[in-house]
């Protein structure tokens, strides 16, 4: 059974996921041009705006932080990553159990990472159907980041690549893929048609200016895309609340990119 249904990861059954796993898949760099950022105490008070239906963290960021949000802030237990000193082919190491998230740190959804396409690609899916069975029992839903990579990868925003890897979400029975931006409205159509029901998020990517990053949300919305999991984008700007006042206006009211800058 698909627990996304009335799950507290959407809200009106679209999804903003703020993701903070940056300190493991990418390391401190991230956190320069906003130093406040590397504090995780920073990013939990961000996660209370109410555009947010999920913060995404690790392990160890969860245990250390969210007792004390737990009441205000919906966890996404990130169950994989690897840091960016990893030289080899792509690949993540399996940090946190969904038990330990579910029983442990309280998390309300798990998220797991993929990359299709990669030698390890045979163990990675094993990885995740373990995941997925477990957090059918504990009623969690599921969140895929699928990202193809790989030596056949020649293109990974490209549509087909893009609609494969979201393909694979409903396939492997994620309740919800998270995919880079195919990079038009007219390509996450067929993205999300090949979702069927998984619900499909646009991943927010490196920092870009507030139309040209809330135009590509406007289109995953209007692509029938359920929103998006975003990190840079929002904690590294000097107002992270406006940013996602204008979201919370594009993905939950329907309004135009003008709109939301405006308001
Ligand atoms: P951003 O919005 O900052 O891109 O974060 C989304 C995310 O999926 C994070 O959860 C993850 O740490 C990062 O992107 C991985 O990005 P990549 O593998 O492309 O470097």
């Amino acid at each position: 059974m698909r627990p996304i249904a009335d799950a507290p990861v959407t809200r009106d059954g679209k999804v903003l996921v703020l993701a903070y796993d940056h300190g493991i898949e990418h390391g401190p760099v991230d956190f320069d041009p906003q130093p406040e950022s590397a504090d995780p105490e920073h990013v939990f008070d961000v996660a209370t705006h109410p555009a947010v239906t999920s913060l995404a963290v690790g392990k160890g960021v969860a245990e250390a932080y969210y007792p004390s949000y737990e009441d205000d802030v919906s966890l996404l237990a990130k169950l994989n990553g690897t840091s960016n000193l990893w030289m080899g082919e792509p690949d993540s190491a399996v940090n946190c159990s969904v038990e330990y998230a579910a029983e442990e740190l309280g998390a309300e959804a798990v998220g797991f990472t993929v990359y299709p396409g990669v030698n390890g690609e045979v163990e990675m899916f094993e990885e995740f159907r373990e995941v997925q069975e477990k957090a059918r029992e504990y009623d969690l839903p599921v969140v895929m980041w699928s990202y193809a990579r790989g030596q056949a990868v020649k293109n990974d925003t490209g549509e087909e690549t893009i609609a494969y890897a979201a393909r694979l979400g409903l396939e492997l029975g994620a309740d919800i893929a998270k995919v880079k931006y195919p990079g038009s409205q007219e390509a996450m159509e067929t993205v999300t048609r090949m979702a069927g029901p998984t619900k499909v998020l646009m991943s927010g990517g490196s920092k870009t200016s507030d139309r040209e990053f809330l135009e590509s949300v406007k289109s995953v919305i209007d692509a029938g895309g359920a929103g998006l999991a975003v990190g840079r984008n929002v904690w590294q700007r000097e107002n992270p609340r406006r940013i996602l006042d204008a979201l919370e206006e594009v993905i939950y009211e329907e309004a135009s990119v003008d709109e939301a800058l405006d308001a």
